[in-house]
């Protein structure tokens, strides 16, 4: 058991912001200093999670509303709350999930362009006073992104947007980091890797003290 306190950590970032690679870092990082972790994502995290996933990206329903996108993005959020993350939490252990609501911010409300005040609803609804402890916001600009995440399989419904919706969801992003300074640590993630690992370990040391 870790004698550090637990926390649910977040990381978001754009398309090729390298979350993937950044997560099994930080992953590496927390069990050293002895956290006892669940590893998850949004959409999905759990069975229906994963189904509903499957379904807000895959290209089977192209012309679903941006209503239904929204509330199926939290469907899988109460879900996961529920059977996941919650229990974690209340079992001591880090919860490190890769997106959680500020995606749905920057992807529904700033990419969308669906109101503020209706995610807002859903997410006191759906968490209550659940927020995350920390994100990790890896951020770079859009066609560094868009570069990487091209080399990569077929593009799913949310990769298949245009360079302006990127943007957009860019600035809601940092407009979110701009809002929550205390919570929201931005990484420049169009550096090297190896510098954008040096980054994230230096915010980990900054929070959590430097390791025995
Ligand atoms: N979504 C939403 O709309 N609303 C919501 O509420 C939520 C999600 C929760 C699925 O997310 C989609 O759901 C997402 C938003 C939407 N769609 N989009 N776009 P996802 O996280 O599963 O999908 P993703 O953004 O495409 O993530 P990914 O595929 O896991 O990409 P990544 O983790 O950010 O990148 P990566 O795979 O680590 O790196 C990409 C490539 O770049 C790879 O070849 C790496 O080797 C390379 N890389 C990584 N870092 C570097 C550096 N520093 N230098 C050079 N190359 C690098």
């Amino acid at each position: 058991m870790s004698l550090e306190q637990a926390l649910f950590i977040t990381v978001e970032g754009i398309e090729g912001a390298g979350k993937s690679s950044n997560i099994a870092y930080l992953q590496e990082l927390l069990e050293k200093r002895g956290h006892e972790l669940l590893m998850t994502r949004e959409p999905g995290g759990t069975e229906l999670g994963e189904q509903l996933r499957e379904l807000l990206l895959g290209h089977k329903h192209d012309g679903m509303s941006y209503k239904t996108e929204l509330l199926m993005m939290f469907a899988a959020r109460a879900e996961h709350l529920h059977a996941k993350i919650l229990p974690a939490l209340a079992e001591g252990k880090t919860v490190i999930c890769d997106r959680f609501t500020d995606a749905t911010y920057a992807y529904q409300g700033g990419g969308r362009l669906i109101d503020i005040e209706s995610i807002r609803l859903l997410e006191s609804f759906v968490q209550e006073e659940v927020r995350p402890d920390l994100t990790l916001l890896l951020d770079l600009p859009v066609n560094v992104g868009m570069a990487r995440a091209n080399q990569r399989s077929a593009p799913d419904r949310f990769e298949k947007e245009r360079h302006d919706f990127f943007e957009r969801v860019r600035n809601a992003y940092l407009e979110i980091a701009r809002q929550h300074k205390e919570r929201v640590k931005v990484i420049d993630a169009s550096k090297p890797l190896e510098q954008v690992q040096l980054q994230l370990s230096q915010v980990m040391t900054d929070i959590l003290g430097a390791a025995e």
